[in-house]
Order: C-alpha cells, then structure tokens, then sequence
C-alpha cells in the first residue's frame, strides 16, 4: 500500500515564500518547525488525525537558508507519533545546525533516551490538542517528565487557553523546565489584559515556564494584511506577544511552525512570519533574546555565550 493521500481541504505549505525585508541577527533559531516523512520513506502513525503533506528534511533547510536563519529545533509533530525517525534523521542531515524534541512513551528505555541525546534530542513533547490526539493520562508524562529530567531536558507542552485551569498544576509539578507552544493558544478576540491570558501569564511568572511567541497565523482571527505589500500582518497577536516578550523576554522562543499543518484558512508566508517578529519584539536586544540568546541556553547550552556586551548592540 503507498502513501496515504493528504487530508482533503488542507492547505499545503507555500514554495516560494517572501523574502523578510529585514535581516535576523547572526545566529537566529527557528525553534518550532517540522518534517513531515516523505512518506514513502518515513511512514505516518497509524494513530495519526490527520495526514499532511510531504516536507521533508531538504525543504525544511532551504528555507532556513531562504529566511537567513542559523539553526532550527525539529519538533516532533503528531502524525508521525512516537517514531522519531523522520526527524532523528533531519537533525542528522543538519550537521550541528538543528536539535530536537521528541515524542516517547512511557516505557522509553534509559539507553534509549542516552541515545536520543547523542542524536541531539533536548525535550519531550506533550501534546494536549484533543484534535490532534488522544490524551495520554497525565502519571504516564510525569514518568517521561522524570526519565528526561537527568539529561537536562525540558518538556515541550501544547495545549489551548481553556485546558490550562485543569493542567496547570500538573504541569507545575514536573522536575524539568515546560515549554508552552503558541502562547498556549489564547483567544485573542479576548482582552490581552483580561482574566484568562492573566492567568497564562500568572503560571509563567511563577514556574520555570518558557514561552513560544509563534503562531500568530493560527491564532489571528483578522489574518494576514488584505493589501499587497502590507506586512503589518496577524495584528490582533501582537498585543498578546508583545507583552509576553515584555515581561519575559529571557524564556520566550520563536519559530515559524514550518510546514503548517491542519490550516484551512490561509497558508502563510513565512517571509512575512519572519517580518513579524519586529512587531513583538520592537528593539534589537528583546530579537536577540528572543531568536538567538534564549534557543541558545535550552538547545546549544554547551556553546559559550558571545561576548554580553555584543548582546547590547545593533546585530
Ligand atoms: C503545530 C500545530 C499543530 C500540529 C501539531 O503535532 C502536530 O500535529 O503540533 C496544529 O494542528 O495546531 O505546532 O504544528
């Protein structure tokens, strides 16, 4: 049997993305972004809710070069389930140039966690989205939590603004750092000083919590700039990640979430995702925090810092 066919209605991942009209700094990390099999040499899960389009390993590096990114953090993405494969082998390709985040089950093997980190493996992810799986119970993630835990890894969480009273002390508990993915999805037709992304922030501020500011095309309800040429775009984010990387601009991460799966609205291009980023974060030392400092000291943290006075100045 070959391939299964892509999930109908669901767009595919743009070939020919703008170019950012401004640079990234030297070193900058795309640490959310995907491959997806091939398929026919990567199968998909048999679990899996969707099926996504081949993007694999070569296009997810031409456009860390297209974009002028230095490096990137391969997130293990659910319709590829516990096998690691397709991105064990990406982080292989990308010689030093990529790390990863995994997905394990609970019976996962101190060897095989050895042998993870020697691949270049740094976190776990949990995934909460019940469209996209179905829950594992939550004693099952506290013994991954506490096999990782000894390798200095952290533990990479998706889930949405709603789940996050029911999750929270869980996630609190845990003996590694959490990586909340998409700002842990708030309504941003809410009010971005109103009770529930104040409770977001609240669990950030108290835990050793980390944030990505990414996603704003999933999260936008005004979407991308109805004029050509206009990159002001997903501006209905950027109240909620400006002021996220306002208050926490040393444990916020940035990605692009190439090749966005499971989006019916629009595709977006990830030139313009990149030009975003000067919306969230307005001046270059909250960039250099935010794309090359903080990536730095949870996936390369064996790598010296540069020299802290050129962490002050115009990259
Ligand atoms: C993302 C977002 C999505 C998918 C997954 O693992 C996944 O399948 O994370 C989504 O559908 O919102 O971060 O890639």
């Amino acid at each position: 049997m070959g391939p299964a066919a892509p999930t109908p209605g669901w767009l595919t991942w743009d070939p020919a993305p703008s170019r950012p009209t401004a640079a990234l700094p030297p070193g900058a990390v795309d640490a959310h972004c995907h491959v997806f099999g091939p398929a026919d040499v990567f199968g998909f899960a048999p679990e899996r809710k969707y099926t996504p389009t081949d993007a694999g390993r070569e296009q997810l590096f031409a456009l860390r070069d297209h974009l002028g990114i230095a490096r990137q953090v391969i997130v293990q993405a659910t319709a590829h389930g516990a096998d690691n494969s397709a991105m064990l082998d990406a982080v292989a390709a990308a010689d030093g140039r990529a790390r990863g985040v995994a997905t394990v089950r609970p019976d996962v093997t101190a060897d095989e966690l050895a042998r993870l980190d020697r691949a270049g493996v740094r976190g776990v992810r949990f995934n909460f989205l019940k469209r996209l799986v179905d829950a594992a119970p939550t004693e099952d993630l506290a013994t991954v939590a506490a096999a990782v835990a000894p390798l200095g890894w952290h533990v990479v969480v998706y889930l949405e603004a709603a789940d996050l009273p029911d999750l929270e002390g869980f996630l609190a508990r845990l003996p590694v750092p959490v990586v909340v993915d998409h700002m842990g999805r708030p309504d941003v037709t809410a009010d971005p000083d109103g009770p529930e992304f104040a409770r977001f922030l609240r669990f950030v501020d108290r835990n050793d919590v980390w944030v990505k500011v990414s996603c704003p095309e999933r999260l936008s309800v005004t979407g991308p700039p109805a004029v050509d040429g206009e990159r002001d775009a997903y501006a209905d984010v950027v109240p909620f990640a400006r002021r996220v990387v306002a208050e926490f601009g040393d444990r916020v991460l940035w990605g692009t979430d190439w090749p966005h799966p499971n989006l019916t609205g629009h595709m977006p291009d990830d030139g313009l995702l990149v030009d975003h980023v000067r919306h969230i974060a307005p001046d270059d030392r909250a960039r250099r925090l935010l794309l090359v400092d903080n990536p730095r000291r949870l996936y390369w943290p064996d790598e010296p810092a540069d020299d802290p006075a050129e962490t002050e100045t115009t990259p």
